[in-house]
């Protein structure tokens, strides 16, 4: 049964859960607060519009559009705009940083600077949209470390140990928000009736008992040797598991949260498909680690298969990694098989 922490048979919204953890750890500043307000918000202006993805066109073709004088926006592109809007004003932060731009996205002038950088993946999987797969926004916070002035390059390459928080929001069958500011990881559920997330996964814990692998099996071919062993060690009985079945939506939020609450292990591993991507395609700084923080407050762990995705210093802003990520167990033997096979260790 789920333990709700003192909150059983009570209607919790994200509000007042950050509220409470804010008065129960008062190191998380208000500002910090309001930077997880502000993604709420912007999860629920987002749903809005993915719920209502493939509509679009008829709605275009049918005038509404126009009459507003707007084209139809991609999705991506509208929840980028979204989250920058959001965040550029409210004298929290220093910079931001999103998949959508090349370059860090300064705080325009005529606005305060925080102390805060806020690095996003504002929908990842979009390409799933079309075909009403779920999709997903990512999110790290980082405190700056440089001392004043506008937020640079540097505030936004730091280590995935360094974040105060982290979390991402689902666009499923229902909307959810998962984060954590180091003390657990949360969920809530978006009641679109009445337009607030109600608390509905308290302290979320990788079960201990895994179901699910999820890797694109299509890619079997390119592995490293290390990748096929691991990929077979999971098939198997083994002394500490149940042979695991696969499931791969190939849209990551999704894949991540099935199986923090199933048990189970995501990888996109380094391959030799393309040489261009010796780091397989996964971004380090706003797609594995805040998937990493959130994997070691839920007790399981992320690795690059051979070392903590939290513990990699970025050097550049894009930079792609090789990501294993679940319960803990699972994600230490992806790293021996990897260190045997694939380094010539014995
Ligand atoms: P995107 O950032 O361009 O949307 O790509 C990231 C997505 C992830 O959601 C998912 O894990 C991965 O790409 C799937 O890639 P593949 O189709 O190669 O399996
Ligand atoms: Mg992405």
């Amino acid at each position: 049964m789920t333990d709700f922490g003192g909150y059983e048979g009570k209607l919790v919204t994200i509000e007042r859960f950050i509220l409470d953890q804010q008065m129960a750890f008062p190191e998380a500043k208000g500002a910090l607060t309001n930077i997880l307000y502000d993604m709420a918000l912007a999860a629920k202006i987002i749903a809005s519009k993915t719920t209502r993805a493939g509509l679009a066109e008829i709605l275009g073709s049918a005038g509404e559009e126009n009459v507003q004088g707007e084209e139809v926006q991609k999705l991506d592109v509208f929840a980028q705009r979204t989250i920058y809007r959001l965040n550029d004003h409210t004298g929290r932060l220093a910079a931001m940083a999103s998949e959508e731009e090349e370059e860090i996205i300064p705080i325009p002038e005529r606005f305060e600077l925080g102390n805060y950088v806020l690095l996003f993946d504002p929908l990842d999987g979009s390409s799933n949209i079309e075909m009403n797969v779920s999709v997903g926004t990512i999110f790290a916070i980082h405190r700056r470390v440089t001392a004043h002035g506008p937020g640079t390059l540097a505030d936004c390459l730091q280590p995935g140990r360094s974040l105060v928080a982290a979390g991402y929001i689902l666009y499923g069958s229902s909307t959810m928000m998962v984060y954590s500011t180091g003390n657990g990881v949360h969920g809530f559920t978006l009641d679109p009736a009445i337009g607030e997330f109600l608390l509905s996964h308290p302290n979320l814990k990788y079960p201990s008992k895994p179901k699910y692998y999820s890797v694109n099996q299509g890619y079997q071919p390119y592995w490293t040797p290390g990748v096929q062993a691991y990929t077979e060690w999971l098939q198997r009985d083994t002394p500490e598991k149940k042979g695991l079945s696969l499931r791969y939506i190939g849209s990551l939020v999704a894949d991540f949260h099935r199986n923090l609450l199933s048990g189970g292990v995501f990888y996109y591993p380094a391959d030799t498909k393309d040489p261009k991507k010796p780091g397989g395609k996964l971004r380090l700084n706003y797609e594995a680690a805040p998937l990493a923080f959130l994997a070691e407050q839920a007790g399981g762990y992320a690795s690059d298969g051979a070392q903590a995705i939290l513990d990699i210093q970025p050097t550049a802003l894009h930079q792609r990694v090789p990501l294993f990520v679940g319960n803990r167990m699972l994600v230490e033997r992806a790293e021996e098989l990897i260190h045997v096979h694939d380094r010539g260790a014995a």
